[in-house]
């Protein structure tokens, strides 16, 4: 039997994601909107495009969770994009009414799934979700963490004129303005950059990948990145159904790791069958330490919101 995925939201992020998981045949995928007609009109489209890629998968759209039934992981995409000029915090109050409803609805059909949330504001929305569906945290997590570094590794790239494929970066803490990225744990064919460029550099590339959503949305106009942040999800669904233990940063829920505690936050994770398998504390400096409590403080005020 083939692994099921259901990706609830059949938007950008959404479908691009369903693209991706057809195209490396990580199982069957069940698309989810409330549009009616939209998820099965883009599943049947994907389908379609298996007799040229030479993918063979069920691809399905629907309004209907029961189609949703016993999915391995689920993905939730659902909700508002920003808009020029918003923080992801803004969309707090419309997207957890629309995250907590969607949940019900998932865990009523796939108890033991695993939860990828996508939607912003994402820690707060991973906190929404394991309040909603009582979740153990192995099964509840968010994805920013690999956007954020994908991001920061194409900064490095660029700077460095070298291949992609060299970097390696780590951001951690909220998925808002105030993430936190490690130059120190960040190489270029195993050298941490604070070796190989001036302070200005880093710095400059540091801001950029704190604001790499934000460009994006100013350049669309209407709605935000999705390729990235969609092939990011894919990689935390292929690491947890090929059982990989790939360490990636994710957003878990905190029991006093890295000294926070009952927040759902940017850390490194090693995900494996089962979902978060186990969160690595790694060292940090006074600075970086107090950036990753000033992200906390983000995160703290837009849970607040939430009134749960
Ligand atoms: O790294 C990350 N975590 C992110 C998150 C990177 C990029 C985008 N990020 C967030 O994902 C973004 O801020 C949004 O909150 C979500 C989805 O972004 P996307 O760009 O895919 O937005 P779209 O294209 O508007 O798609 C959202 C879909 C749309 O088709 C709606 O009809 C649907 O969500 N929707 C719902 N589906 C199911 N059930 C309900 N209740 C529902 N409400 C809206």
């Amino acid at each position: 039997m083939r692994d099921k995925i259901s990706i609830i939201g059949a938007g950008f992020v959404g479908a691009t994601a369903a693209h991706w998981c057809a195209s490396k045949e990580l199982g069957d995928v069940v698309l989810v909107d409330v549009v009616e007609g939209m998820p099965q009109g883009k599943a049947l489209d994907l389908l379609e495009a298996g007799p040229i890629e030479g993918y063979d998968l069920h691809i399905t759209g629907t309004n209907d969770y029961k189609e949703t039934a016993n999915s391995d992981v689920v993905v939730i995409t659902a909700g508002l994009p920003r808009r020029p000029g918003m923080t992801r915090e803004d969309l707090v109050t419309v997207n957890g009414g629309i995250v907590g409803e969607v949940v019900e609805n998932v865990i009523q059909y796939s108890p033991d799934a695993v939860l990828i949330l996508v939607t912003n504001p994402l820690d707060t929305m991973v906190y929404l979700a394991k309040h909603v569906s009582g979740f153990p945290r192995e099964r509840c997590i968010g994805q920013a963490g690999i956007l954020d570094s994908a991001r920061m590794r194409a900064f490095m790239a660029m700077e460095l004129e070298v291949s992609v494929e060299n970097t390696h970066a780590f951001v951690l803490g909220g998925h808002g303005d105030e993430m936190v990225p490690l130059p120190r744990y960040s190489t270029v064919a195993g050298v941490p950059i604070t070796e190989l460029l001036p302070a200005e550099s880093i710095d400059a590339i540091v801001q950029r990948t704190r604001k790499g959503g934000g460009e994006i949305v100013s350049l669309l106009k209407k709605g935000s990145a999705f390729f990235a942040p969609s092939a990011a999800t894919m990689q935390m669904v292929e690491a947890i159904l090929m059982d990989r233990n790939e360490i990636l940063p994710c957003s878990v829920y905190l029991e006093g790791e890295y000294g926070l505690e009952d927040i759902c936050f940017g850390v490194p994770a090693k995900l494996g069958y089962g979902g978060m398998k186990q969160i690595l504390e790694i060292e940090l400096t006074q600075d970086e330490r107090e950036a990753l409590d000033k992200s906390a403080e983000l995160v703290r005020s837009s849970m607040a919101a939430l009134q749960l």
